[in-house]
């Protein structure tokens, strides 16, 4: 794999220094709301089912739609927490790529030689890059070395790239989704096809209301990450498919100029209806393998575990 070459190069070439002049506007924070307690199942059996994947495309890499048969399987109910790969850590001593030197680039600025990872920031009048290469950024310290999560243990990991993903899961004897699966849960559990808000308004997930990417509202109560599992589940009992934080698949979308990449699934606290609503089940973005950031995080699926004896009848749609 070309792991950490994406960075310094995506960075040479102005991808993660997209445009945006727009200054940013000061939100004041409130008070985020209390979350529910942990969802009593880890895992949850989606049912199998023949169904149009990619419907409702939006965007181009999304469709034409088509027929695809995907087998039931268990999906874990949340996403991979910090705490959850802080026990990881601890029992194998693992590194990530965002702890690791990146490779050295000819051209590469200085403090692109060092560990570090992509950060969102709101653009400023001073600097109107969205994605900011900062040094020291790394799963414990999402957004720096100033950053802690600390406090945040129910939070989804992130800055983990998709080796990263991986290796956690074979610890955990687990496996990442396909996108096919991935799709399936969230499209028969229930999303939105729209803006993910309830019949009566309030947000139904964590994403992003107001005029991206100057001035997050928060109305959902986050302008951030939020713990897993503190929005409601769907009709499967699966929390978060739809925002908070992206999810790696394990599904290859086409190489990049640099490096390998695979689909993320499900959008983050920074997708808006103004941009790119990519809350929607058959949304898809293609992700450098070696790239996390701090909106990327991902969950396990079991398929070693057998089916329910009695499971619910396939999902047909
Ligand atoms: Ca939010």
């Amino acid at each position: 794999m070309i792991s950490r070459a994406a960075a310094p190069a995506l960075m040479l070439l102005g991808v993660l220094a997209a445009c945006g002049p727009a200054p940013a506007e000061k939100v004041a924070e409130a008070k985020p709301p209390e979350c529910p307690a942990m969802p009593v199942e880890d895992y949850v059996w989606i049912p199998g089912a023949t169904f149009a994947f990619g419907a409702d495309a939006h965007l181009p890499e999304e469709g034409p739609p088509r027929t695809v048969t995907v087998p039931g399987f268990w999906m874990a109910t949340h996403e991979v927490t910090n705490a959850e790969f802080a026990e990881f850590v601890k029992a194998t001593g693992y590194r990530t790529l965002a702890e690791q030197d990146p490779p050295k680039l000819p051209g590469a600025p200085p403090e692109m030689l060092v560990p570090g990872s992509a950060v969102f920031t709101a653009p400023t009048d001073g600097n109107p890059n969205w994605w900011r290469w900062v040094v020291g950024a790394e799963w414990r310290h999402p957004a720096g070395p100033q950053t802690t999560i600390t406090g945040r243990s129910r939070d989804p990991v992130v800055q983990v790239g998709y080796d990263d993903a991986l290796a956690f899961a074979k610890w955990k004897g687990k496996t990442l989704p396909s996108e096919e699966q991935w799709e399936l849960a969230a499209s028969t559990g229930g999303a939105d096809r729209n803006v993910p808000v309830g019949k009566d308004g309030p947000p139904r997930a964590n994403y992003y209301q107001g005029v991206f990417p100057v001035r997050d509202l928060g109305t959902d109560g986050f302008t951030s990450r939020a713990p897993v599992a503190c929005f409601p589940a769907d009709n499967h009992g699966v929390h978060d498919l739809i925002g908070n934080v992206w999810e790696w698949t394990a599904s290859a979308a086409a190489p990049s100029a640099t490096e390998e990449r695979n689909v993320i699934k499900g959008g983050s606290f920074l997708c808006a209806a103004n941009y790119c609503a990519r809350y929607r089940p058959a949304a898809r973005q293609f992700q450098e393998r070696g790239l996390g950031t701090d909106h990327i995080g991902f969950r396990l699926i079991d398929t070693a575990r057998p089916a329910p004896a009695n499971p619910a009848p396939d999902n047909r749609r």
